[in-house]
């Protein structure tokens, strides 16, 4: 490369830089980013190589570029021009009638000073490779690649240049002791602008490749990255104060020692002890800390089982008493299943002695299912965040912690993590904090992942990373303080990855010999984390052998204390346990009194008119076919007719009235998956303007946060039910595409959803709507798979309630898991609905939904159906023709759901409308026993049957076939599809097949 032409390519870097400048003063954007993303080595050979094909040719690249080579073709360069922040500071000015010698000199300091420069950005980049994160010293990052590569890491050369290419190659040993001018873009030199090469590299290692290892240039905001680098290369900004150092040591003492204490009184009790990674106790009391000073009021966490007991006592102060109360076996209080001690949840607000400040911490209640909680989560955080006020998340935080193996296994981890920039669902920022304990039950990392890192998720979504040994305390505070720091500034996720070691086994009972033999060698030659600080600090002068016992004895004796203490407690209470509580709301509800779920005609008539009323065409142009709809629900208001959209709107609308905030999300929503509910109105002229109907229906209405949701299940449906816990005062819905979708999200359902208040008595009001039925569409779009959810209601079918008691109903659904129902009318709908927040306790509702149903003229409802005084009818019975005469009725049909159109359209067709009588079934659980009876005694002659579209092995046949078994004293018949393995065929030919012969066999009289 010639002196000359690189001197032009640095002066056009130089002209770039001040239009840059210029342009991001006119536009107020960030010059330091952009400029630093311009002046990258690559961008120099960039220009160099362009500017040379510009010479040559004009036109051969493009003309924008053309005024700006132009200007630089202006009188000789001088050698200033080249001199810039990289070069080494031997280059001297020299004059024109420089020797080629000394051209080559120059050039070759040149090569240098870009060596350096990159020398350094590899350090930023990779260096991490090269950290002691590993407190067993078995692993490093960068073991991975040359075992990938099949070498060794023998020697320290092959080692250095897993990170940068220059050591060896450009740079050598003759070079190190010259200084060179330190590039911005690196904050090693603190106040000093030029180093040797011996210190530059020395720096960086004991930056990059030490205790820490951080992951941070792959960000793309430039300004993250400059924090962050401020943060981890300012010289001393590892240093902490003798009051910070002796704080550490204190916390360190507490973990410890809290482990040792049940280990020593309870030996072989699972606990899933934290031996081996206390230091997350310093780590998460950093950040408890920090985040009081930077203006966080609560904190919002779950965690999986390791060192959970400890978290709960060092970290969310949970009374030791309780903790050790768990130890021994007590009857519950309450109702319900409870859960093992592990997976409890709590909050507390602490006072935090640092920054005189109060924080609100909860743990969320979790199941053995990893990573489940996480969405549950952050879906409760963005919720009190919601209830707070908080739009930018200053005020509420999540922090999650995670397992090694599950974090990298488990996909659940990315479906949440990837909210975090999506407007609905954003938290502003999580703290993810991973427990490394370098391996997954019996699992070694590299059978468990295909990457170095088991945090490597956090790439995918713009999150910095921080690995640290755990068996240095004070990297461990300072990550820590710097992850909290960087949530806080830029509301971003951050990942902490603890590196450290399972002392014992997966659990107690465990023997990690068996499958761990060499790694268990070495975790026996450990010392715990306190007596490697405690040393340190002793050597430092900073505690004396006598406070490091004083503080060990301290904590002995609370621990003794309240061991004593806990032998008082003789009964087990789950409420003490409780994360989220719903102070006042059941102390101010009559437990025995469902509220009105009729609306006044005033209401039906404000909202229909208003969900059928296109905005001003001279404000928003919708669309042709949504003007279309509008007209025919006009046409259908003008008649006093609801559909089911227009069902829903009166729900919604009038819930939003009664300032109920609603939640509703899911896979396109806004519109509805089968274009009927068009709550989100498109401009046709604007991108991106909407209309919300529904936002702009009353003046001081609540709000309505209706989101299309990304594609996901297992993230979404685990997000709202953590938004569900935080209030009775909200209705959240989530609705699957089609309902075969939700079984992605199962453990959901399974772990939290059916049986949430049973383990943990935390309620939940939501409302899963499954949209289905056998169309032909496939095996994976007719099925809601109801059968699944019937048989995980906590129902004895052989106990009939009392059926003369009026209050059944109500107990009925009091003491139910949850709720099932396949409702056939929109005014239906519309109070079930209404119910979930008339009730004086909150229940899920499983619900399923139409497709065909929701633009079909047997499901509509006239406006008198949503008047006061009528409310949910948990069964439908006959109440055309057969109702009239029923001795003459042949055949009753119980069902549930759209078969009843084909019922109903068959009788009519056939003219047998006063022979077969059909009785909807609209809440399968809890089971209508009591309307069911009415109608099986009412038509005494009739053959009863329950008929469904599924297939006789699946739907709620089985489910209902006992009830109404038991119920009748006989046995009764199944009207349905042949069993299958599929939930439905594929062949349109077949399809039609099996409807005619379930149309033959409704009809067989
Ligand atoms: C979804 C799920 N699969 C499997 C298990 C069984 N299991 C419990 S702990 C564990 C290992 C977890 O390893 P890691 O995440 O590294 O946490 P650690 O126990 O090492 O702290 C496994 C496989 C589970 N609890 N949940
Ligand atoms: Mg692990």
């Amino acid at each position: 490369m010639s002196l000359t032409r690189f001197s032009c390519v640095i002066r056009a870097t130089q002209k770039l830089q001040v239009y840059q400048w210029a342009w991001s003063c006119k536009h107020k954007a960030d010059y330091s980013s952009r400029a630093e993303s311009f002046l990258t080595g690559s961008n120099v050979n960039y220009l160099e190589a362009q500017y040379l094909d510009w010479a040559k040719t004009k036109g051969s690249i493009d003309s924008s570029w053309d005024n700006f080579y132009d200007s630089l073709s202006g009188p000789a360069l001088q050698i200033e021009d080249i001199q810039d922040e990289f070069s080494p500071t031997t280059v001297k000015p020299k004059s024109k009638q420089d020797t080629s010698k000394d051209k080559e000199a120059i050039t070759e300091k040149i090569k240098l000073h870009l060596a350096v420069q990159n020398l350094i950005r590899s350090y930023q980049a990779r260096g991490h490779l090269l950290a002691k994160t590993d407190p067993l010293g078995l692993s490093l990052a960068a073991s991975y690649i040359m075992k990938s590569k099949n070498a060794t890491l023998e020697t320290k050369g092959l080692e250095c240049r897993i990170v940068s290419r220059e050591i060896g190659r450009v740079l050598c040993e003759k070079h190190m002791d010259m200084v060179f001018k330190l590039p911005d873009r690196t904050c090693i030199g603190g106040t000093e602008t030029e180093l040797s090469l011996r210190e530059i590299i020395h720096r960086l290692e004991n930056v990059y490749c030490r205790s820490i290892g951080t992951e941070y240039l792959h960000l793309f905001d430039i300004d993250c990255i400059n924090f962050i680098r401020e943060r981890m290369e300012t010289p001393g900004a590892l240093d902490k104060s003798v009051e910070e150092k002796r704080l550490i040591m204190r916390r360190l003492t507490k973990a410890v020692f809290l482990e040792k204490y049940f280990a020593t009184k309870w030996p072989a009790e699972k606990r899933f002890g934290l031996e081996g990674g206390e230091s997350m106790v310093v780590m998460l009391e950093e950040i408890v800390d920090t985040s009081t000073k930077l203006g966080v009021e609560s904190i919002v966490m779950a965690m999986q089982h390791r060192g959970r007991l400890n978290m709960l006592v060092n970290v969310c102060r949970k009374q030791l008493t309780d903790i050790f109360a768990q130890f021994k076996p007590m009857e519950p209080k309450e109702a319900g299943s409870g859960d093992i001690k592990y997976h409890l949840g709590t909050y507390i607000h602490r006072f935090i002695r640092r920054t005189n400040k109060y924080i609100k911490v909860s743990m969320s209640a979790n199941p053995s299912h990893l990573e489940v909680v996480s969405p549950v989560v952050v879906g409760k955080t963005r919720a009190e965040q919601y209830w707070k006020g908080d739009n930018n998340g200053d005020k509420v935080m999540a922090i999650i912690m995670h397992g090694d193996a599950a974090f990298s296994g488990q996909g659940v981890v990315y479906e949440t993590m990837h909210l975090g920039n999506l407007p609905a669902f954003t938290t502003h920022g999580s703290i993810h904090i991973v427990c490394n304990n370098q391996i997954g039950y019996t699992t070694d990392p590299r059978f468990a992942r295909s990457s170095p890192y088991c945090s490597d998720v956090a790439k995918c979504v713009d999150a910095p990373v921080f690995h640290v040994n755990a068996d240095d305390a004070e990297a461990v505070a300072h990550v820590a303080r710097v992850a909290i720091e960087y949530r806080c500034k830029f509301k971003k996720d951050v990942v902490l990855d603890l590196v450290c070691y399972r002392r014992f086994g997966h659990s107690e009972e465990d023997e990690p010999m068996f499958t761990q033999p060499f790694m268990y060698k070495k975790i026996k030659s450990m010392q715990t984390v306190d007596k490697i600080y405690g040393e340190k600090l002793k050597a430092e002068g900073i505690v004396t052998d006598a406070d490091v016992k004083g503080w060990e004895k301290e904590y002995m004796d609370t621990l003794n204390r309240h061991f004593e203490l806990a032998k008082k407690v003789t009964k087990l209470s789950i409420m003490d346990w409780i994360d989220t509580p719903w102070t006042g709301f059941f102390e101010a509800r009559d437990p025995k009194k469902v509220e009105e779920t009729g609306i006044s005609e005033t209401s039906i008539n404000t909202i229909s008119r208003h969900f059928c009323k296109a905005p001003e065409p001279w404000a928003f142009e919708v669309h042709k076919g949504v003007n279309r709809i509008l007209a025919n629900r006009e046409k259908m208001v003008n008649e006093g007719v609801a559909d089911w959209a227009m069902g829903e709107a009166l729900a919604f609308g009038s819930l939003l009235r009664d300032k109920i905030h609603i939640r509703f999300t899911g896979e396109d929503v806004e519109r509805g998956t089968m274009a009927h509910r068009h709550h989100v109105y498109h401009h046709q002229g604007v991108d991106g303007a909407t209309y919300r109907v529904l936002d702009v229906l009353y003046p001081d209405q609540a709000n309505y946060a209706l989101h299309n949701s990304s594609l996901s299940e297992f993230g979404i449906l685990g997000y709202e039910v953590g938004y569900s816990y935080s209030s009775p005062q909200l209705l959240t819905i989530w609705e699957a595409q089609y309902g075969d979708f939700a079984d992605t999200a199962q453990p959901v359902f399974d772990t939290f959803i059916c049986n949430g208040e049973s383990k943990w008595v935390c309620q939940s009001g939501i409302v899963v709507q499954l949209p289905h039925g056998v169309d032909g569409a496939g095996p994976e779009h007719s099925s809601g798979r109801v059968e699944r959810y019937l048989q995980a209601c906590d129902d004895d079918e052989d106990n009939i309630p009392d059926l003369d008691d009026k209050e059944m109903a109500l107990k009925q659904l009091r003491s139910a898991n949850w709720i099932v129902c396949n409702v056939t009318t929109p005014a239906n709908y519309f109070h079930l609905i209404r119910r979930q927040i008339a009730l004086p306790f909150r229940k899920p509702v499983i619900l399923m939904t139409p497709k065909v149903g929701l633009k079909h003229p047997f499901y509509r409802s006239k406006f008198s159906e949503f008047l006061p005084g009528t409310c949910f009818q948990r069964a439908i019975p006959e109440a055309g023709p057969a109702s009239k005469k029923p001795e003459c009725v042949k055949k009753l049909l119980f069902c549930s759901g759209k078969v009843a159109i084909t019922i109903d359209e068959l009788r009519k067709e056939k003219k047998l409308e006063d022979q077969i009588a059909m009785c909807r079934i609209e809440q399968l659980f809890p089971f209508p026993y009591d309307i069911v009876l009415q109608e099986f005694c009412k038509y005494e002659c009739a053959k009863v049957y329950f008929c469904q579209e599924e297939h006789k092995n699946q739907g709620p046949w089985l489910f209902a076939k006992v009830r109404l078994e038991n119920l009748f004293g006989k046995k009764i018949e199944c009207i349905s599809r042949p069993p299958s393995a599929a939930s439905a065929t594929g062949i349109k030919w077949m399809h039609a097949k099996e409807l005619k012969e379930l149309k033959e066999k409704i009809i067989k009289i």
